[in-house]
């Protein structure tokens, strides 16, 4: 029988509901099923759409091998791992999930906050090793009330979580290249935003233009108070540096949703009580990712149905 679907390429997780929709519009090539190479000798001329996340992307050399791919579909607002310029020159839309997962994201970057200040995680495991009935009272932890939290790229999720931090009493200010018409306090310099707040959260895009600018000397200017948390990119955080600075005392704590090279976290981080480490799941609830997968699918829909798209990055908007 003749395959009269287009083909598209599956890098990576989906949930089952999007697999039905893959499959209900695509001839489905999975690559945890066969390996790339198979499915490119086998089917690469016939494949049209690739669906991945943030954190797989596409390799330039699987985009290369695909001569007639028009578009690539990500689970995930974040497309540091897709060569977007590449795809935008090749006429290749590629489409992402922003807005749905903001309040997810930004909850997990104050549960980090919170629970780095209040030692929350330090304190469940006092409870669990019999500590409070042997050793009394846990130490006093610190209030988020009233502290200054810098944020490192105020965009669709920094501005979300500055709405919900003010309901906590925290002053918010922040840093991005551009001042945002927003009534908060800008810092155009990081390190005089870092020396003014207590807590420094971090959210811009991963990539080359981000990579390492929270690095010793911006850990430095936070201060041995103060509390670093990253729901960005790995990249974003120059993790050598971080490591040193919460071992030497000179930074106060970490929460961290993200990681270099992950899912390899530094052993280092393991033993320290004032660090939170959670593995990439900033927008990980059932029904966020349910939102993140219908809009993955809705893109690849619309482009079937008349090749525009509802949510391209911006280097591919012209091509919508
Ligand atoms: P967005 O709306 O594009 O916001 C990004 C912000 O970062 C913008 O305000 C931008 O402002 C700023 N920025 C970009 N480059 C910068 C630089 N070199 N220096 C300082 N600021 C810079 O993106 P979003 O939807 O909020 O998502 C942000 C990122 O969060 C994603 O790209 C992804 O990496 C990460 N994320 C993580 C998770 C998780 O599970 N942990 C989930 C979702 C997203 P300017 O252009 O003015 O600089
Ligand atoms: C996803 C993310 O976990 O949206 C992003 O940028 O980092 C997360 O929501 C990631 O895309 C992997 O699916």
């Amino acid at each position: 029988m003749v395959d009269e679907k287009p083909g598209l390429l599956l890098i990576g997780d989906a949930t089952e509901r999007m697999r039905a929709r893959f499959s209900s519009e695509f001839t489905v090539h999975d690559s945890a099923a066969s390996s790339v190479d198979q499915i490119l000798a086998s089917h690469a001329d016939r494949i049209i759409a690739v669906a991945t996340n943030g954190h797989d992307g596409i390799k330039p050399q699987i985009m290369a091998a695909l001569p007639n791919l028009k578009i690539i579909s990500c689970y995930g607002v974040g497309y540091d791992a897709i060569d977007a310029n590449t795809a935008a020159k090749r006429g290749i839309i590629v489409t992402h999930t922003p807005n749905v997962l903001n309040d997810e994201v930004a909850n997990t970057a104050i549960l980090l906050l919170l629970g780095v200040a209040r030692d929350f995680v330090a304190n469940d495991a006092y409870v669990r090793a019999g500590r409070w009935s042997t050793d009394g009272n846990a130490p006093l932890s610190r209030s988020i009330h009233g502290m200054t939290v810098g944020i490192l790229g105020l965009g669709r999720i920094g501005e979300t979580i500055a709405e919900k931090l003010k309901a906590f009493g925290c002053k918010v200010v922040y840093h991005s290249r551009n001042r945002k018409p927003v009534d908060l306090t800008y810092y155009s310099d990081l390190k005089e935003m870092a020396q003014a707040s207590d807590a420094l959260i971090c959210i811009t895009p991963g990539g080359a233009a981000t990579r390492h600018l929270v690095n010793e000397e911006i850990l430095d200017a936070l201060g041995p108070t103060g509390i670093l948390v990253n729901v960005a990119r790995g990249s974003v955080v120059d993790e050598a540096a971080l490591v040193e600075a919460l071992n030497s005392g000179r930074i106060g704590g970490a929460g961290l949703d993200v990681f270099e090279a992950e899912p390899v976290v530094p052993k280092a981080l393991f033993g320290m009580p004032n660090v939170i480490l959670q593995p990439h799941v900033g927008s990980a609830t059932v029904e966020t990712r349910r939102a993140m997968g219908d809009l993955t699918c809705d893109n690849l829909s619309q482009f079937l149905v008349d090749g525009t798209v509802l949510t391209p990055v911006p280097e591919c908007s012209d091509l919508v």
